[in-house]
């Protein structure tokens, strides 16, 4: 089993903890981003993050105070302190229509060839899937909306398959959204979206309501790895876990594995408690492909940033043996 990719020596890394036996486990320094870190935020969670330069970059769901929901810029050395813009992007775009901004949640950064691609919920008469692209992570040049509204978590492949751009999305409606497949979308351009093909489904226990996909899926010699998140629904509303599955390198609407069991839930405080109690939402995963070290960013409780870990090696193995479709 090999990681397909660029090794991340600096990958923010800390060894599972002895007698934990988990697949996935948490940083010590959870949060790694508290609800309060710039002035204007209520909480900040749910974000992306990329290896950028010597360092880190990333884009931010800010809840403000007012309670909008915005996306700031950050960068960070080490992957684990960041500093934040305390503006919002302002995305640079020459069509109101499209550059008029609503409201936009759930980032995901994903490198293909030259350029950094943001892919969000974005308020377009409802939810739908926004992008943009950036260099530098200073000007998001907004592109548009892949998809009619109501869609979220719109999750691109890191490299063309078959020549063509594949972008995750899970259909979904205006509100809380009580349902929800993943399905698979081609483009030529980034720009038309099409030959839309059906992932996976809901599978029972925590992944019973809906599932969406989380990070970019990572290349590996086994497949796609897809970490997606699940829900339950309990008599006190959603629960938020965490799972992964393994896609067909080829045609990625085959599913070849997924776990049963989850692989990461709401347990600790800062997941069970806060504006959304019992939510674990991964929205990033670092990679080194040398070690198969992975990092994986998500959001607890719609608070707070927190990071986990994993290797790859062994996330596959246990999807494998673990797996039901
Ligand atoms: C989803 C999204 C996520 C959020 C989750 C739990 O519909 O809005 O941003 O983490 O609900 O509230």
């Amino acid at each position: 089993m090999r990681v397909i990719g660029e090794p991340l020596p600096n990958i923010p890394w800390e060894e599972r903890p002895a007698g934990c036996s988990d697949v996935m486990w948490r940083s010590e320094r959870n949060p790694i981003i508290p609800r309060d870190l710039i002035p204007c935020s209520n909480s900040i969670f749910n974000s992306a993050v990329v290896p950028f330069g010597d360092g880190f970059a990333g884009v931010f769901r800010v809840d403000d105070k007012a309670r909008s929901m915005r996306l700031h810029a950050g960068r960070s050395k080490d992957g684990v302190n960041w500093e934040i813009e305390h503006e919002p992007i302002q995305f640079i775009s020459d069509d109101p229509e499209i550059g008029n901004f609503v409201y936009g949640y759930d980032p995901r950064v994903c490198k293909i060839e030259d350029r950094y691609y943001v892919t969000w919920c974005n308020g377009y008469h409802g939810p739908t899937i926004g992008m943009a692209y950036t260099y530098d992570f200073k000007e998001f040049y907004q592109m548009e909306n892949a998809f009619l509204p109501y869609n979220r978590n719109g999750v691109l492949f890191p490299r063309k398959i078959r020549g063509k751009y594949m972008m995750l999305s899970r259909p979904s409606d205006t509100g809380h959204t009580p349902f929800g497949d993943i399905f698979v979308s081609e483009s030529p351009d980034l720009v038309y979206w099409g030959r839309h093909r059906h992932v996976m489904r809901p599978n029972g226990g925590w992944q019973a309501t809906k599932i969406g996909a989380g990070p970019i899926p990572i290349e590996t010699t086994e497949g796609w790895l897809m970490i997606y998140h699940g829900v339950l629904t309990s008599c006190n509303g959603f629960v938020y876990s965490v799972g992964a599955a393994l896609l067909d390198l080829d045609e990625p609407w085959k599913v070849m594995y997924r776990t049963e069991p989850y692989i990461l839930s709401p347990q600790k405080l800062y997941e069970c408690v806060g504006d959304v109690p019992n939510v674990v939402f991964p929205c990033a995963a670092l990679v080194d492909a040398e070690t198969g070290r992975l990092a994986m960013y998500y959001g607890g409780a719609d608070t707070v940033t927190c990071l986990a870990f994993a290797k790859v090696d062994e996330l596959v193995d246990f999807i494998k043996s673990n797996s039901k479709l």
